[in-house]
Formats: structure tokens, C-alpha cells, sequence
């Protein structure tokens, strides 16, 4: 980075009559020029992350810290009278889901930051994650043309473009290079289908809806698409600097399968080692089996991506030979193990494929990304293969990174960290722990920073959802995507209950408090967004409540994404993580939180089990039944109806006794049943928790009074983060799986 040019030039920018857009362009523009090239990757291994999303979030602030001139740019554009904050208008670069699409771009980072050589390849959607608005409490879709703010921080490389073919049609793989910027340049490359109106439509959205054949096609077609176009790229660079000894190909190249998303890149790399440099199959299976490993994200069945043999066979025949042939290899490798452990184990069975197996079997490495993940993983999910393959599996607990994540998000944070132990914690995130040592001495100053950062995000829900919180507020929030095992509905009811309890007098001497929710449901995903609408139904109703609103109320942000978990990870007290214990696989919102000085309200499930342990089980509020508590109660059979009575009994009744509203599209009734009547009725154990989460929330509360030990709480969670920076995760990556 040649930053006296970047300065110079950014100077002599006449910043009249430019809108934020063109300005926007202008000085990324500036910086990509000044940033220098990508690292050179010739004569050294490389690890490749294949994700089928990258939720990369807004570029702009991040990239100029990265480069290391933020501060300077902040200051030269004050000098022409533009406050560097109009910049928040530039939307997200919503490329992802959630978590996993989160977690591929903080590894990319932590990459880049410590010196490895890890590039991302994956999709540029034309739409990413769609743009989320309320229409009377209810989710509205619409789409996120996030390149209408340009995409000043790409290069089109039209010289690098190839074909990727189908059956059915030829589509030209154009790459877009993204540098991650760090103590070394790596690439973020995304491709873009392109050459017909149907191969535009390969990369035009994220996750277009599989309920139809059509829509499962074309998920198949994109898995497809950026997969093949890495392995053949992978494969021409090697050949190109190496020739064509192939056993030689795993010593250069690792790939890291970011769930089963891309994992016929398995079959793709064996179709071009067999057809195109006649390499004999068993051989190319174990060049295969030398080249990639597995990351898996979740154990919810309907996650586990199968596909119908007939749908890939259609657009893809070669594939779905070559897959089949695989399984017969693994059959024939395991037949020692008996047919129960074939059937659990099978690649290819029903004329479908099951991807998850197909990756477990030739992965050389399988990674969980949480303790208890990785040992649900092995005694339940993977069971038989970790019997015959017992050192193939692992865990990698995840990490967020640091610098985004609290060194961008939380300044001032970052400045008192500074000034206790030195600066070295941002180059050595180990240093961190020292904070330990001063958090009775700093907890006053830390006391300031938290109001600060509340006043910020109060001030920012104030703008953005036009409602006014006063910042003496206990703030508890709980943001992440709508799904019904992360309970959601669980706080809802929660929030109900404390509501009711201040209306009759039983809940007393209560601090002020408001509940943040922050969530996107899939669009498709009908009680999801009956959730939505409950809770948004519950913010009108007790925000009305002149009785009360001056110590309870709930704010539904709309259109949650990257850049207001920023503000909310550092402006809240409580972060809520309270999925069913066994079905968070990790989280990585618990992590952000803990960083920045929150305790954690969650049951034992994912990372907050590793979470509590590293910042104290006196430091965190643990409630709900536990993985071995929920399988005991399942196995004498679970009567919800048993845990209603009183006043939890009639927050849950207001799904029926027409408190409130549906709009007559009898989606709370449905709520109600699934949670009492359906076969298996409130699966999540929402009654089960409810009692006790009600209390948890109270004793938070109350423990808020002596604002000092609550703070110091809250500090021993940030000065014991360290361990969840993704520097830590990708060091432990590159030690054990990518041999980097
Ligand atoms: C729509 C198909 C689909 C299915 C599953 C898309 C994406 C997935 C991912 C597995 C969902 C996901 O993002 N999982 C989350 O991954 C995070 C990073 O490891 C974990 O922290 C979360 O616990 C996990 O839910």
C-alpha cells in the first residue's frame, strides 16, 4: 500500500456537488489502486475455502482500517467538510445467509492478518440476501440490488473467464477478484455466470427457493458452477507450474469444503484428472482424498443436502456417474464393517445422493465447529464413519474477527484495552487475557464506553425504527436469523411474562429494560415469519402501555444485517442465546457479544458451553435443559401442557385469546398448536425452558442494580475473548488440516 500516493491523491479530491455514491467509488477506487497486488501464490501451498456464500458486509470501513488508513482518510475528509459517517448509506454486501457466510469471510480475514495464504472462492449473486420491510408487523422481501452503490472493490478479470459446461447449456465463469487486505493480500474471488439469459440466472440470487424441481435444479447447477470453475482453475495453475505429476497436485493445494454446498468439486476434480489427462480413477480418488476437507455447519436433518439422482443425472450425467462410482469404492472399502454401517454411511442409496457422506468419506479432515458439535457429530450424525475413520474427525471451534468485530465496531472499547495493556493485543490477540489483571480498576471508565456505545445504538433505533429508548435502559438483545430452534418465540413469551408481572404488581423494584430483536426469516419459511409478526405485535402493544413503557420495552430492527450487528454487538448488556440445547451447532453472535463486554444469557448449547467455561459460569447467566436433559425427558415422553400454568401459561394463550392480531390468517393459532396439539408437540422444548429463562431474565435484572460488579462481569467476558478471535481458529486450521 503506497499511502503517501493514496493521501496525496485523496487530497486533491473535490468533494463539490458528489453524492455519497460517487464519492464512495472515488476513494475505494483510490484505495484498490494504492492497495498493491495480490500476493503471489507460486512455489507454496495454498488452502482454498469453497463457500457457497460469503456475507461480506459493507467493504468501506474495514478495508480503509485494513490498509491502515482510516483514521486519515476520516480526517482528510472532515478537512473538506464531509463526515466520513455518510458512508453508512453504502449497503452491506449481503452475499450469505448467516452464520456460515459470516464465518468464511472472518477466516478470510484472520488469513490475510496473520500472513496465510487462504482465498475464498464462491458466487457473485447479482441479489444477495434480500432487503427485509414490515408491512403491519409482517416480513416483506425485497431485493438487494447491493450493486447499485457500484462494486468499487472488485476487479472483473475478463482475461481469466472460462466455461463451465451442463447437459443442457455452456455458461462462461467470469472471476471477480476481492483483496483481503492484511499482513498479506489474499483473494476473495466470486464468479459471475454469464452468456445467456439462462446462465444468468445460475448467479442472479442466494438460495433460490428448492421447493420446485426447477429451483432444486438450479440450486444443483450453482453448487456446480463455482465449484467446477475453482477446481479447473486450481488445476490449470498446477499444471501450468508444475506439469503433470498429480500426486504431487494435494502437496500444493488444500480445499476446504465450507459445508456440503460445494461438494461435488470432489467429483469435478476426478472428472478432469480421468477425462482430460486420462489419470486412472482409483488413483484420481486418491488424489482426491489427499486434496479436500470437510467442514460441517449443522446436525438439523433438513440441512443435510440430498439430491435426486434424476435431477443431477439431467444436467449433470458424468457427475452423477463418477459420484455413483465413488460410492461403490466405499461401499466395497467398508464392506468389513457390515451392511448397517454401509446404509448409515452411503454416498449413493435411493436414488439420491447423500452429499454430507460423499464429503465425510473422501474429506481427509472433518471439522465440527464447536466442542459439543464436534461430539454430537461423532456419536450421532457421523456415528459409523468415526468408527472406521476415528482420526478423520476434529473439531475447530469458531472465531469472529477482531478486528471488524471490535476494533472497527467498538473504538472506544479498543482505546481503553489500549490504554490498560498496550496496543499489542490488535497484532496478538492472545495479549488480550492481560485485560483480567485491571477489570475491578478499569470497570468505572468501562462503564462510560458501554453508555457510550448504548447511546450510539439508541440514537441509531431512534433514527432508523423512529423509536425513542432512554440510555439508562438494560439492553438484552437477541439477533440472528428467524428459526424456531433458536426459540425467538421463547423470548417473545418471556418478554410477555415480565410485562404481565409489572401490570399486576407481582414484578417489583424492575430496572429498566429493553429487548432487541434482530432477524431475517427465510422467505419460504411461513412460521418463521408468524414469529416475526407476534413479536411485532408484542413491541406495539407494550411500547403503547404509558403504565409500563417507562421500564419495558421491545424494538424489532428491520433489516438486520452485518452493519447493525456492529452497533447492537456493542451497545447491548445481554446477548441471548437460547437455542435448544444440541441444535446450535456453534453461533458466532455469542461471540461478538462477549468481546464487546455483554454477559451471556443462553443455555448450554454450541459455543456459549466454551463461551462460559472460558469467562466463568459466575460471569454468564446459564439456564435451560441440557443435551442429556432434553434426550431423558424425550425418552419418558414430553408433555408440554404439564409446563403451563400461570402467568407463562397466559403468554402463551395470547396466541389465541385474541390479545393479539393476525390479520384472521390464523398463523398464531398455528404457533399455539404446534406448541401443544401437533404430533410432536413443541419439539424445541420451548414450555420446558420458559419458567426458568423467565427467572434467568430476572435475576440479570436484578443483578443490573450494582451497576459496578455487573460491569465487571460484562469486562471478564471481553478480557477472556481471545480465545474466540478467528485468528486463534484459523492458526489451529493451518496447524491441523491445511499443513500451511
Ligand atoms: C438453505 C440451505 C442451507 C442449509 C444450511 C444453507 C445454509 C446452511 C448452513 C449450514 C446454516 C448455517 O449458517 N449454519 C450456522 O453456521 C455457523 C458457522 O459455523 C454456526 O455458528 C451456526 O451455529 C450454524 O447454525
Amino acid at each position: 500500500m503506497d499511502k503517501k500516493e493514496f493521501l496525496n491523491e485523496l487530497n486533491g479530491i473535490d468533494v463539490r456537488g458528489k453524492n455519497v455514491i460517487a464519492l464512495y467509488n472515488e476513494i475505494s477506487s483510490l484505495a484498490m489502486k494504492c492497495a498493491g497486488e495480490i500476493t503471489p501464490t507460486e512455489g507454496t501451498r495454498n488452502a482454498y475455502y469453497l463457500s457457497m456464500e460469503f456475507l461480506i458486509g459493507r467493504g468501506f470501513f474495514n478495508n480503509l482500517m485494513e490498509i491502515g488508513v482510516l483514521d486519515e482518510v476520516r480526517k482528510v475528509l472532515a478537512g473538506k467538510g464531509v463526515d466520513i459517517n455518510i458512508f453508512e448509506e453504502i449497503e452491506d454486501a449481503a452475499l450469505g445467509n448467516g452464520g456460515l457466510g459470516r464465518l468464511a469471510v472472518c477466516f478470510l480475514d484472520s488469513a490475510a492478518g496473520l500472513g496465510l495464504p487462504l482465498h475464498g472462492y464462491g458466487i457473485r449473486y447479482k441479489y444477495g440476501l434480500f432487503k427485509q420491510a414490515f408491512e403491519n408487523g409482517y416480513q416483506i422481501e425485497l431485493p438487494d440490488d447491493w450493486q447499485k452503490f457500484g462494486d468499487p472493490w472488485s476487479i472483473r478479470r475478463e482475461g481469466e473467464k472460462r466455461t463451465v459446461k451442463y447437459a443442457d447449456m455452456t455458461v462462461t465463469a467470469v472471476p471477480y477478484d476481492y483483496p483481503v487486505f492484511g499482513k498479506r493480500i489474499n483473494r476473495l474471488r466470486l464468479f459471475q455466470a454469464e452468456g445467456s439469459e439462462e446462465a444468468r440466472k445460475i448467479s442472479e440470487y442466494l438460495y433460490p427457493a428448492d421447493d420446485t424441481e426447477e429451483g432444486k435444479i438450479l440450486r444443483i447447477r450453482q453448487e456446480y458452477f463455482f465449484s467446477a470453475a475453482t477446481v479447473a482453475e486450481l488445476i490449470e495453475n498446477f499444471v501450468k507450474r508444475y506439469g503433470k505429476k498429480f500426486d504431487k497436485f494435494p502437496k500444493y493445494n488444500v480445499i476446504q469444503l465450507n459445508d456440503t454446498h460445494p461438494v461435488m468439486a470432489i467429483a469435478e476434480l476426478i472428472r478432469i484428472l480421468t477425462t482430460e489427462y486420462s489419470i486412472a480413477f482409483p488413483a484420481a480418488l486418491s488424489i482426491a482424498r489427499e486434496t479436500f476437507a470437510y467442514t460441517n455447519h449443522t446436525v438439523l436433518p433438513e440441512a443435510l443436502e440430498t439430491w435426486k439422482e434424476e435431477y443431477v443425472r439431467k444436467i449433470l450425467p458424468e457427475i452423477a456417474d463418477i459420484m455413483i462410482k465413488v460410492s461403490l469404492c466405499a461401499e466395497k472399502e467398508l464392506s468389513a464393517y457390515g451392511e448397517e454401517r454401509i446404509s448409515e454411511t452411503a454416498i449413493y442409496k435411493g436414488g439420491q445422493f447423500y452429499m454430507a457422506n460423499l464429503a465425510v468419506y473422501v474429506a481427509k479432515k472433518v471439522n465440527g465447529v464447536a466442542k459439543l458439535h464436534t461430539e454430537i457429530l461423532k456419536s450421532k450424525t457421523f456415528k459409523a464413519a468415526n468408527s472406521i475413520y476415528p482420526d478423520k474427525f476434529q473439531n475447530k471451534t469458531n472465531g469472529i474477527t477482531h478486528r471488524r468485530w471490535l476494533e472497527l465496531c467498538n473504538v472506544e472499547l479498543s482505546g481503553l484495552i489500549d490504554r490498560t495493556i498496550g496496543e499489542s493485543w490488535r497484532s496478538d490477540i492472545s495479549r488480550l487475557s492481560k485485560l483480567k489483571d485491571f477489570t475491578r480498576e478499569i470497570a468505572e471508565e468501562f462503564i462510560q464506553i458501554k453508555t457510550v456505545k448504548k447511546r450510539q445504538l439508541l440514537k441509531y433505533i431512534a433514527q432508523k425504527e423512529n423509536i425513542e429508548i432512554q440510555e439508562n435502559f438494560l439492553v438484552y438483545s437477541q439477533i440472528k436469523r428467524l428459526h424456531e430452534y433458536k426459540r425467538q418465540l421463547m423470548t417473545a413469551f418471556a418478554v410477555l411474562e415480565l410485562y404481565f408481572g409489572l401490570k399486576d404488581g407481582s414484578i417489583k423494584d424492575f430496572q429498566p429494560s429493553v429487548f432487541i430483536f434482530g432477524a431475517k426469516s427465510a422467505p419460504s419459511y411461513k412460521r418463521a415469519k408468524a414469529i416475526i409478526k407476534f413479536i411485532n405485535e408484542i413491541a406495539a402493544y407494550i411500547n403503547s402501555d404509558a403504565e409500563t413503557n417507562g421500564l419495558l420495552k421491545v424494538v424489532f430492527v428491520c433489516n438486520y444485517n452485518v452493519s447493525y450487528a456492529e452497533k447492537i454487538v456493542a451497545g447491548s448488556d445481554v446477548s441471548l442465546q437460547v437455542s435448544t440445547a444440541g441444535l446450535e451447532a456453534s453461533g458466532t453472535g455469542n461471540m461478538k457479544f462477549m468481546m464487546n463486554g455483554a454477559v451471556t444469557c443462553g443455555t448450554m448449547d454450541g459455543a456459549n458451553i466454551e463461551i462460559v467455561e472460558l469467562a466463568g459460569r459466575e460471569n454468564n447467566y446459564i439456564f435451560g435443559a441440557t443435551v442429556e436433559e432434553i434426550a431423558d425427558i424425550k425418552q419418558k415422553g414430553y408433555k408440554p401442557a404439564e409446563y403451563l400454568e400461570g402467568n407463562n401459561k397466559r403468554a402463551v394463550e395470547t396466541l389465541i385469546d385474541g390479545t393479539f392480531s393476525d390479520g384472521g390468517t390464523g398463523i398464531f393459532k398455528e404457533l399455539y398448536d404446534c406448541l401443544t396439539a401437533y404430533g410432536e408437540p413443541d419439539c424445541y422444548f420451548v414450555l420446558l425452558d420458559l419458567k426458568n429463562y423467565v427467572q434467568t431474565l430476572l435475576e440479570i435484572n436484578y443483578d443490573y442494580k450494582d451497576k459496578k460488579s455487573f460491569a465487571i462481569k460484562q469486562l471478564e467476558n471481553a478480557a477472556n475473548s481471545a480465545y474466540f478471535s478467528s485468528d486463534r481458529t484459523i492458526k489451529e486450521y493451518a496447524k491441523d488440516i491445511w499443513d500451511l
